[in-house]
């Protein structure tokens, strides 16, 4: 088999995704999601420009040595641009594999380990009492796992929050918009948030939170410590991806499990994490993480040290990453659970899936390959806009993390 050609598909139904299509002489192709949110157009250079004259004329059965070509191959290697790329090109040919075999990508990684993938939901309050009730909403609807984000009293717009009551949507049109953030205040108020949730809704419920990089290393010790009574199912990116280092202190303070990686974007960035006993999940995704097959490794290496799989999936990674992350979790072992944000009906004009949602479980059909497409007519009638994840600033103007 051989790669005739490839090419790269922007679309904005709702918000912008950018997808690699990989077709090759038998009439086969593949799909891979290339969406880097608010840095779409460096994905789209990095492929155009230098992976894809490069792809023409390989044999697309050969996805390790063409992983290594362009991870190793460039020399520059790593970084959320190269690595997205690098992911696109895996998924697409992964994709490839299971339609010219005529099996579902899962098949290809082990089979099935379980029968459904563990998700969890979002609830985001405006208030304590609105974030207790968002969550029900969703323990309602029969997810088992929550995770539950609060405006916090007196700070302006608090991460994961929506403005104006629709669905969060981490980007915004144009130039980056700027949130203001408090940590004092943040950490006085996010344990009487669970503290509510569990008086609400018992035990029985997996909660989760993030904190979404914005604590000191001992802010992060103490609001791990704080919630340790409320049993998170896990506490997500307590200090920044790069203070690796931080996550020692919180280690020595509390036994709240940590999930951190969704910055990140190779096996490398987790070794020591691993190795130390320093995290709990790993949320790298597979779109940003140089796709299945770097990922295989990762999770087979965590696996040694019973560290688990807790792939981030937030609406700006397309539904090519949701269904080969579905692929990947229904086969690897150590999966522990997925993140699930619905796309708007919209996307679902561009892009048809096989998956579904019930009792708080995503299940996959047995379509070859990934089983999503994408139509490209459609597709041309949402064009690019640009788009921005926000800036973080503390009350008194210092830019902060976001
Ligand atoms: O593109 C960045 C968003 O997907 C991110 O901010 C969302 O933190 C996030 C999460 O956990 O889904
Ligand atoms: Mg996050």
């Amino acid at each position: 088999m051989k790669i005739t050609e490839a090419r790269v598909i922007v679309c904005s139904p709702g918000r912008n995704f950018v997808t690699l299509k990989i077709v090759t002489d038998q009439g086969i192709y593949g799909l891979g999601d290339a969406t880097l949110n608010g840095r779409e157009k460096a994905v789209v250079a990095y492929l155009e420009e230098h992976c894809i004259p490069a792809l023409i004329g390989m044999n697309p059965e050969n996805t390790e040595d063409i992983w290594h070509y362009f991870y190793r191959g460039a020399y520059w290697k790593g970084g959320p641009v190269t690595m997205t790329a690098i992911a696109a090109i895996d998924m697409a040919l992964w994709d490839i594999r299971g339609k010219s075999l005529n099996v579902p990508v899962y098949k290809l990684l082990g089979g099935k380990s379980r029968d459904r993938v563990l998700v969890y939901a979002h609830a985001n309050g405006v208030s304590l009492q609105d974030a207790v009730e968002k969550a029900g909403v969703e323990i309602k609807k029969g997810f088992k796992a929550v995770r539950v984000q609060c405006a916090v009293p007196g700070v302006s717009h608090a991460y994961g929050i929506a403005r104006d009551g629709r669905s969060y949507e981490p980007a915004s049109k144009g130039l980056p918009e700027t949130q203001v953030f408090d940590t004092g205040k943040y950490l006085d108020f996010i344990p009487e948030v669970f503290a509510g949730l569990r008086a609400a809704y018992g035990t029985d419920i997996n909660l989760l939170h993030d904190v979404h990089h914005r604590c000191t290393p001992i802010e992060a010790a103490r609001l791990a410590k704080d919630l340790e009574p409320f049993h998170l199912f896990w506490l997500e990116d307590p200090v920044s991806g790069e203070l690796k280092e931080g996550l020692r202190l919180i280690r020595k303070h509390s036994v709240t499990p940590i999930a951190i990686g969704e910055v990140f974007n190779t096996g490398f960035d987790f070794t020591t994490l691993i190795t130390e006993q320093l995290i709990d999940y790993i949320r790298m995704p597979l779109a940003h993480g140089g796709g299945i097959t770097h990922l295989q490794k990762l999770a087979a290496f965590a696996s040694f040290y019973q560290v688990r799989t807790g792939f981030h999936g937030a609406t700006d990674l397309s539904p090519v990453n949701l269904a080969a992350s579905l692929h990947f979790c229904l086969a690897v072992n150590n999966f522990g659970i997925l993140e699930y944000m619905p796309h708007q009906d919209v996307v679902h004009e561009v892009f048809s899936i096989n998956y579904s949602l019930s009792d708080g479980h995503l299940q996959i059909s047995d379509a070859p390959g990934l089983g999503v497409d994408l139509d490209e007519e459609r597709a041309r009638k949402y064009p690019y806009a640009m788009a921005s994840l926000p800036v973080g600033r503390r009350e008194d103007g210092t830019l902060w993390y976001w």
